[in-house]
């Protein structure tokens, strides 16, 4: 691997480092043709209802100007029981104002709580002149405290259904990166990249 000749870019449109970091340990693990470059520009993000509406209207605001392979990619934390699927797309908005402890004194009973995570992926393919979205999702609940360090934004809250004593922020990047939502969509994405070198 390394610096090949016929290796090819592919960015990340992203203000946030973790979300690169996660996304390429998951790039480096596969044998692909295109090596991640972040890219920090400033699409447009507007408020809607939907992650996908989100992520499309952020990469068509900036796809031009890059004039290259890109993709963005939107997520939220979506507390379906009992909060109806709040914060979910102003999951950064809220983070930023009341935090986990915040989140976590809307919670009677976590233990009945149920919890997801949502990654959106939008990708320009250039060569194709397209634009593609792969989806990723990951269910479980709320803890009843915070828990953990690694990992950023609601990790600390977040217990997986497929690791039940554990929070997204007491696992390792390793084991984030094998049940995320944001690895579920890169891994379609990799697939996607696999069968168009
Ligand atoms: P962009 O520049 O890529 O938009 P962002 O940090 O604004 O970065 P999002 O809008 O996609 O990211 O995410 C909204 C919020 O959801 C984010 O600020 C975090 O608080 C939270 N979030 C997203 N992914 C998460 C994850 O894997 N673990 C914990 N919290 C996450």
């Amino acid at each position: 691997m390394g610096n090949n000749a016929h290796e090819k870019k592919i960015y990340l449109i992203t203000g946030n480092p973790h979300k690169f970091e996660e996304i390429n340990a998951l790039f480096k693990n596969h044998f692909l043709n295109y090596k991640l470059e972040l890219k920090n520009a400033h699409p447009i993000e507007i408020q809607a209802d939907d992650l996908v509406e989100v992520a499309l209207f952020k990469l068509n605001s900036i796809k031009d100007k890059i004039n290259d392979s890109c993709f963005v990619e939107d997520a939220g934390f979506f507390i379906d029981h009992p909060l109806q699927g709040f914060p979910g797309v102003y999951s950064s908005h809220v983070f930023k104002k009341i935090g986990n402890q915040g989140i976590l004194k809307l919670i009677d009973d976590p233990s009945r709580s149920r919890a997801r995570f949502k990654a959106v992926i939008a990708l320009y393919f250039k060569p194709h002149d397209k634009v593609y979205v792969f989806e990723g999702e990951v269910l479980g609940k709320v803890a009843a405290k915070i828990r953990g360090s690694q990992g950023f934004g609601y990790d600390p809250i977040f217990i997986p259904n497929a690791m039940p004593h554990k929070t997204f922020g007491e696992l390792t990047k390793e084991e984030k990166n094998n049940l995320s939502h944001r690895a579920m969509a890169i891994k379609k994405l990799i697939d996607f990249l696999k069968k168009n070198p």
